[in-house]
């Protein structure tokens, strides 16, 4: 499968809605642009999650250009996409990578949003471009996370440095990043927990962990990547928030697109972090994850709703 068709495939929920809803808004051929058709359309938008503040901008401009006008469905698709590319903002173009030395990437988020998975899937695509990759094991609250993470790594060859069960994470990390620079690896993805005894040990353990990265290697961490779950939708947002401000993140993956219809959730979530999407995640397989790029979503978003809807 090509790029798009895999961003394609993974947004079919949100598109396939998007058609149910916006071809039952254009019963008849060509639509007058009244009050109940834009109170209708906001309702569709606010489905996605979106949020009400861009799907009323979205109403009001199509309010605004083409009020008491007949329009076609392919009209006001175009006017919705424009729009919502405005409102989202490009990706940033990749990782930052150090000067020199190992690139650092520390990965922060609430259990269960897919941190581990999402470094197995980075941890492939750098051994797919050739990089050596050393991962550390920093989630040492959970067993089963340094195991998942062990077998992922064996997997794609990259090396993994470990703690005992209940080891300190900041250790790890520092065992992790020595390590990378000893071996002279290009890249080295740290691991965190997403959830401890309290809310406040965890948060002091990611500013630790990542203070510690700095300590090792004066720039590092190059990346803290914040993973969100689009299922949990908007209020996966307020949950992160935390994270956040602990841990300095510097992107987002946004993970389970493919679990959900709600994936105008991105725009929220750009809106509020202020940070870049990098990569997508569209599956739980190795190759499900890719990096954002904004034109191509908002294709794939409306993509089931043209193919057959003319
Ligand atoms: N469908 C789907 N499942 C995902 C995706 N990313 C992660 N998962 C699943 O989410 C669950 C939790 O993932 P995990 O990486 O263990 O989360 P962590 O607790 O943040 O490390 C696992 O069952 C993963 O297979 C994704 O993009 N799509
Ligand atoms: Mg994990």
């Amino acid at each position: 499968m090509g790029l798009f068709e895999l961003i394609k495939a993974g947004l079919k929920k949100t598109s396939q809605v998007l058609r149910t809803d916006i071809r039952d808004l254009f019963k008849q051929e060509g639509r007058l642009v009244d009050e109940e058709f834009l109170r209708d359309l906001f309702a569709i938008l606010v489905k996605t999650d979106m949020g009400v503040g861009p799907a009323g901008e979205i109403r009001d401009e199509i309010h605004s250009e083409s009020r008491a006008r007949r329009l076609q469905m392919h009209d006001v698709i175009e006017v919705v996409r424009q729009k919502l590319l405005q409102l989202m903002t490009q990706g940033g173009g990749g990782l930052s990578a150090a000067s020199s030395g190992p690139t650092v990437i520390m990965v922060v988020g609430v259990n269960g949003s897919g941190k581990t998975t999402s470094i197995a899937k980075l941890a492939q695509r750098f051994r797919n471009d050739g990089k050596r990759v050393v991962l550390g094991a920093g989630d040492t609250f959970r067993a089963a996370a340094v195991e998942q993470l062990t077998i992922w790594s064996q997997r794609s060859g990259a090396e993994i440095v470990q703690g005992e069960s209940g080891a300190d994470p900041a250790s790890v990390a520092h065992r992790a990043v020595s390590r990378a620079v000893e071996s002279s690896a290009d890249i080295c993805i740290i691991d965190t927990a997403g959830r401890l005894q309290t809310q406040t040990n965890l948060m002091q353990q990611l500013t630790k962990i990542r203070r510690v990265l700095g300590k090792v290697l004066p720039d590092a961490p190059h990346e803290v990547l914040l993973v969100l779950d689009a299922t949990a939708g908007q209020n996966g947002i307020s949950q992160a928030r935390g994270f956040h401000e602990a841990a300095g993140c510097t992107g987002i993956v946004l993970t389970k697109l493919d679990g959900t219809a709600k994936g105008g959730v991105i725009i929220p979530i750009q809106q509020q972090f202020k940070i870049p999407v990098k990569y997508i995640g569209v599956g739980e397989g190795m190759d499900d994850m890719l990096p954002f790029n904004a034109e191509q979503f908002v294709q794939a978003m409306f993509a089931d709703v043209e193919d057959g809807g003319r």
